[in-house]
Order: structure tokens, then sequence, then C-alpha cells
């Protein structure tokens, strides 16, 4: 025979989530819904936001859609609703944060499940009109009493959380997800509508050649930031510089982070001594993920995952990747607390 042009044993992500399912004989499937729900979200974000550059969807709201003749909405507040709506029609969350929504959505009672989900619908979108690829972040938590939640039960160490993921809308569609029990990536086959696994058992290289800052921020670094990316470009040990790669939009770059290895930081600087990336729909799931894939995520202060956030837009310093890399970043700071303690 002629090798089959056709793969006829697809490990689709449907069918991945329900073999994790399966490895939970006590769950009522509650899971595998809420994560089918996502899934839509991202498909939908995917064909808007491909269709972004031809039918002018980018970023101007105020302009009418000439067919419609309604408001134009932005691609953000778009992929936003159709995620808030994905998630409560879903009847598996009491709870949602959103980048994009100053407050958190408690969902009607009539329609609660026991998880929250945090999101950030779509992350980089100023980068929509130059084709950079953009992408949505997820965390899931689970809820111990969904009628009766409160905002301090959303407020929770990233450590709690069960699950996470992102979808990168670039030159191809690829969600990657863990539910605790490794990182895996699915690549959209338009054709089928499907995500298919290409990234299977997903490992971060212990130590990579990459660096990846927004380096015009250098004159606000704190000495640990500034002394290790001295360190990149000016290696003591004869190893070759790294390189810096460096996109704009966090999935892209933390993306390349994962399947390459090396190291993404969002420091704080003086101008912002938090950082800029948010704790909840950014660091705790990308944190989340990086942990699962064997790599690790510090805020310059301690394990990112173990940070208990006060708001829920709360931001943090964040240095995420291959293990090695972050472990030379802890050092400096470390080193700088005992100098301050001394
Ligand atoms: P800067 C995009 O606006 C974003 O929120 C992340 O996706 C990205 O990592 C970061 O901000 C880029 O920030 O200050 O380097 O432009």
């Amino acid at each position: 025979h002629a090798a089959d042009t056709f793969r006829t044993d697809l490990m689709t992500i449907t069918r991945h989530v329900l073999n994790e399912q399966s490895r939970h004989p006590e769950s009522r499937g509650d899971l595998t819904i809420l994560l089918s729900h996502i899934v839509l979200g991202c498909k939908f974000v995917a064909s808007a936001v491909n269709k972004a550059g031809l039918a002018k969807l980018t970023g101007l709201a105020g302009e009418t859609n000439v067919q419609q003749g309604e408001e134009q909405k932005k691609l953000d507040v778009l992929s936003n609703e159709v995620f808030v709506n994905a998630l409560v029609s879903s009847g598996r969350t009491c709870v949602l944060v959103s980048e994009e929504d100053e407050k958190a959505t408690f969902v009607d009672p009539k329609l609660r499940g026991k998880y929250c989900v945090c999101f950030d619908p779509l992350d980089g979108s100023s980068n929509i009109d130059c084709g950079v690829s953009i992408g949505t972040i997820f965390g899931i938590y689970m809820i111990k009493n969904q009628d009766t939640v409160t905002l301090e039960e959303v407020l929770q160490p990233g450590k709690d959380m069960i699950a996470a993921g992102y979808c990168m809308y670039g030159s191809s569609c690829t969600l990657v997800l863990s539910t605790g029990n490794g990182v895996n990536g699915f690549t959209l086959d338009p054709s089928l509508g499907e995500f298919i696994m290409t990234h299977p058992d997903i490992k971060i290289p212990p130590k990579g050649k990459i660096y990846s800052v927004n380096e015009g921020n250098a004159k606000n670094w704190d000495t640990p930031t500034a002394k290790y990316v001295e360190k990149c470009k000016y290696p003591t040990d004869g190893s070759s510089p790294k390189s810096l790669r460096y996109i704009g939009s966090m999935v892209a770059d933390v993306h390349r982070t994962l399947l390459y290895g090396g190291i993404f930081l969002y420091p704080a600087d003086k101008k912002s001594p938090s950082g800029k990336l948010r704790v909840m729909y950014e660091v705790f799931p990308m944190s989340f993920l990086m942990e699962e894939a064997g790599g690790q995520s510090f805020t310059g202060k301690g394990r990112s995952l173990d940070l208990i956030p006060t708001d829920i837009h709360e931001r943090s310093p964040i240095f995420l990747g291959s293990s090695d890399d972050v472990e030379e970043i802890k050092a400096l700071y470390a080193e700088e607390a005992k100098k301050a303690g001394s």
C-alpha cells in the first residue's frame, strides 16, 4: 500500500481529556465538560483573529460594521464575551476572573458549577494589527462551596490550580494544556475543527541558550536582574552569550521558552515595582505549565505559585523557564537579600 496519507487514530484534545478523566474514577466529568467549552471559545477566537486581517475587525472600536451597522467590537472585547458566554453556559463554573472585567463575575446560582476560571481572553492584543501571535491564557481552580463562593475563595495561591493552559493564535493555532499530569500541545486542524495532539508530554530543556526580556526597561532594573542580563550577554564562565528573543506577546514568548528552553523575564522596575504581568491569569497559569513541564517560575522573592493574591488584577514580577536558568537568577536575588539583611 502507498503510505497512508491520513492518520486514522487521531488523538484529539477531547479524547485526551477523557483519557485524563478516566484516571479519576470518582470524576463526574465536570472538568471535561468545562474544558470542552474553553476549547470552543478558542476555536471561535482563532476564527475571528484569522478574519481580523481581512474583515478589518482589528482594534478600532467605534467603526460601524457595514453589514450589521452595529458598533464594531474590539477583538479582545469580542473574545471576552465569547469566553464568558461559553464558561457560564457550561454550567460548570461559579465565578470568573477576566482581564477584561474589573470585577469578578459571579454566575447565576441556577447555572453554577464547582470551578473558578481566571483568564485573559486575548493577551497581547496590541499586536493584532501587525500580525504578531497573540493568545488566550486560562487557569482553573476548584471552589469548595459553589453556592456561597466569595471573592476571598477566589484569591487562592497558584499552587491550588487544578488545570491551566493557553491557546496561541499565530501561523497555526496551538493549544497547550495541563490538568496536573504533565503538559501536552494540540494544533487546530481547521479542516476538521479539531485540536490534534502534536506535542505530547512537553518537557522544557533544563538549560537554554535564549533570554527573553524587554531590554528597553534596562535603565529601571534592580541589581539582580541587571546582573543576570549582563551575565547572559557577557558570560564569565567561558560559555557563549545567550541569544535575545523578545516578541512582546507573553503567549508567544512563553511558548518558545517552553519548547526551546531558556528564560522569560518581566522583572519589577522603578516605574513598575510589581512588574507588569497579572498574577491570576498570566503569572499563575504560565507558572503552573512551566512546573508541570519540569521548569521553574520565580517572582524575585519566591516561587510564583506560592503567591497569595490580594486583588484579582494584582501584578507580579516573573522569571520563568529552564530550571537551571531560573536557579541562576534566584541565586542573584538571594545574594542581594543577604547583603540587604547584613
Ligand atoms: P512590554 C502584552 O501587552 C503583554 O501584556 C504581554 O503579552 C507581554 O509579555 C507584555 O505585555 C509586553 O510588555 O512592556 O515589553 O511591551
